[in-house]
């Protein structure tokens, strides 16, 4: 079925222009030009996402004739970039949730007229990284029983002599790994790690989209489609050399003191007033901290459509602030998120 949009007064309107894209319903077949796309990867950089274009175009073995580039698409304007390769619409973002909702009013209306079918969407982009949830590490594995061990040592050997106990009544075989998740003082997630979004907050910790419309406060949950989630975990590979776990996002509306930094042009707070708020958004689960996933997973959800976020982390957040990683380790990272996304698509077309 078409993406059908929860707004009336578009199939009122004689035109629609997509101002921010340079397209429009009437001075382009917008079916013609769009009608085959099935994947939608939008990222912030309009250079980043033209180097994912052609990695797209390598990846779903596409060859251009010699000397022929691809085209940006929405070149008449140059708010934000738009190529196709295929059935994959590439498209940046810029930075921030106004940035991001603008292009993504209109990547759907675009999908909308073009009458597309089964779309999926994904941001691939950078955050910093917080730490990592136990729970991660351990998901993917087969038959996992967790048990609780309540706090101390008393408890846990309890505990433990029941479950060995019990692992011998059950004849378990040698194979059997106990392992104990818990907090500690904080290891941060390596940098050059990527997180899949299972979920998104803001830096309240709320998991809707607040806006502002007709002068009242309207939220917008914003939920991601756990099976995408799923998906994309199962095409990252043991022998990848990095690591790639599912988390909960944060996404504020600001780098700096949004991120609780403190080298931003001000701060009002103290080093330690950081460090505990970003204990604690990782004791709730907080994995890493961006400034889009909200709003896309929002959208996304709102208009019906399963998106997911696929982020590599830049820094270990609980280490510092400034990004001082070479640009050079920070290109081969951009990547990575890229490459899990592209192997998603692969499968997904029938190529692996
Ligand atoms: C990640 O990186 C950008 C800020 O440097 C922002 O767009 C984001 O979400
Ligand atoms: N992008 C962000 O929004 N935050 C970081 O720390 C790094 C990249």
């Amino acid at each position: 079925m078409p993406l059908k949009l929860p707004n009336p007064h578009i199939e009122q309107m004689e035109e629609d222009i997509l101002y921010h894209l340079a397209l429009g319903t009437k001075t382009h077949d917008l079916k013609a030009m769009f009608g085959d796309i099935k994947f939608v990867v939008l990222g912030g950089s309009p250079r980043r996402m033209e180097m994912f274009a052609y990695y797209m175009l390598e990846q779903i073995g596409c060859v251009l004739p010699t000397g022929q580039t691809l085209t940006n698409i929405a070149g008449k304007t140059d708010r934000y970039v738009l190529f196709k390769v295929g059935p994959v619409l590439i498209v940046s973002h810029g930075m921030g949730i106004p940035s991001i909702q603008i292009v993504l009013h209109e990547i759907i209306k675009l999908v909308h007229h073009a009458q597309c079918t089964g779309v999926l969407f994904f941001r691939i982009g950078t955050c910093g990284g917080l730490g990592m949830s136990p729970v991660d590490n351990v998901s993917n594995m087969p038959s996992v029983t967790h048990t609780s061990h309540g706090i101390g040592n008393g408890s846990c050997s309890i505990v433990l002599h029941e479950v060995l106990k019990m692992l011998r009544y059950a004849e378990a075989t040698q194979d059997v790994m106990i392992m104990r998740m818990g907090t500690c003082g904080g290891i941060g997630l390596p940098p050059g790690s990527v997180v899949v979004s299972n979920s998104t907050v803001d830096g309240l910790f709320k998991p809707y989209l607040e806006m502002a419309i007709l002068g009242k406060v309207v939220k917008r949950p914003s939920y991601l489609d756990k099976e995408l989630v799923e998906d994309l975990m199962s095409c990252a590979q043991d022998d990848d050399g990095f690591k790639t776990v599912r988390g909960k996002t944060m996404c504020t509306l600001d780098f700096y003191e949004g991120q609780a930094r403190l080298d931003g042009a001000f701060c009002d707070y103290t080093e330690k007033d950081k460090i505990n708020f970003l204990k604690r958004a990782n004791e709730e689960g907080v994995c890493n901290i961006e400034m889009e996933s909200l709003c896309f997973a929002a959208m996304c959800h709102h208009a019906n459509i399963k998106g997911a976020v696929v982020c590599v982390t830049i820094l270990d957040r609980l280490q510092g602030d400034q990004v001082s990683t070479p640009h050079d380790t920070l290109k081969a990272w951009d990547q990575r998120p890229a490459t899990i996304v592209a192997r998603l698509i692969r499968k997904k077309l029938g190529l692996d």
